[in-house]
């Protein structure tokens, strides 16, 4: 199989850390590209009319895209456990809020680095940023039994959303009003699959 990946999306990143966990890295060649909106790898195209990575080529059958249908399809294919029946819906339902912070913090990079600086709109990067934060919040306040438990595909959504916010947006100190949750990545981001896959 290929990963047409990029070592900086943490959409990428949830992906090959399932594989790192997985112990499965040799059955999976990353496909590095370059792309943003504004200016599509064509390499992707193929594989993702969007355009996006993550998406997984597979020797049989159509091409993957969407980083939780990747992550669900590996989990059926080794028989991971990752999305366990018991616990699916919070699963699913964190592993949403994970993917929904990850993109609002890289549309913020994309306002910094794609788009024209004097089309920006600071209102709508703070505004981005609110959902983060909201979102750090409810991790915080409500869903930090689940986190406590055993390992699923939720947790490591949450783990990369929290490191790439460390990696694009240092300066907004999220750990301050979330002890437990800063707590919980400090031993999250010491796995051996996130160090294998910490953005250079
Ligand atoms: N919902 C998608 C989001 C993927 C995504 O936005 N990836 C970014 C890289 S971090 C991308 O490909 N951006 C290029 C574009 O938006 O055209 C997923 O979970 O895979």
């Amino acid at each position: 199989m290929q990963l047409i990946s990029s070592p900086t999306s943490p959409f990428v990143r949830k992906v090959r850390v399932l594989i790192h966990e997985a112990g499965k890295t040799d059955t999976v060649e990353l496909v590095n590209v370059s792309t943003t909106p504004v200016s599509t790898d064509p390499r992707i195209l193929p594989a993702n009319p969007l355009g996006k990575i993550p998406a997984l080529i597979r020797p049989e059958g159509s091409a993957l895209y969407d980083s939780r249908v990747i992550t669900r399809y590996l989990d059926t294919l080794w028989s991971l456990g990752l999305y366990p029946e018991a616990t699916i819906w919070d699963t699913l339902t964190l592993e949403a809020t994970a993917d929904a912070m990850m993109e609002a913090a890289v549309l913020m990079v994309y306002e910094s680095r794609v788009r024209p600086q004097d089309l920006a709109y600071a209102p709508w990067v703070e505004a981005q940023w609110g959902k983060v934060s909201r979102a750090l919040d409810a991790l915080e306040a409500t869903w930090m039994d689940h986190l406590s438990g055993p390992t699923t595909a939720a947790h490591i959504a949450v783990g990369c959303a929290l490191s790439y916010i460390d990696f694009r947006h240092a300066d907004r100190a999220w750990r301050a009003a979330r002890p437990d949750l800063a707590a919980w990545h400090a031993v999250w981001a010491d796995r051996e699959s996130m160090q294998l896959t910490t953005p250079s």
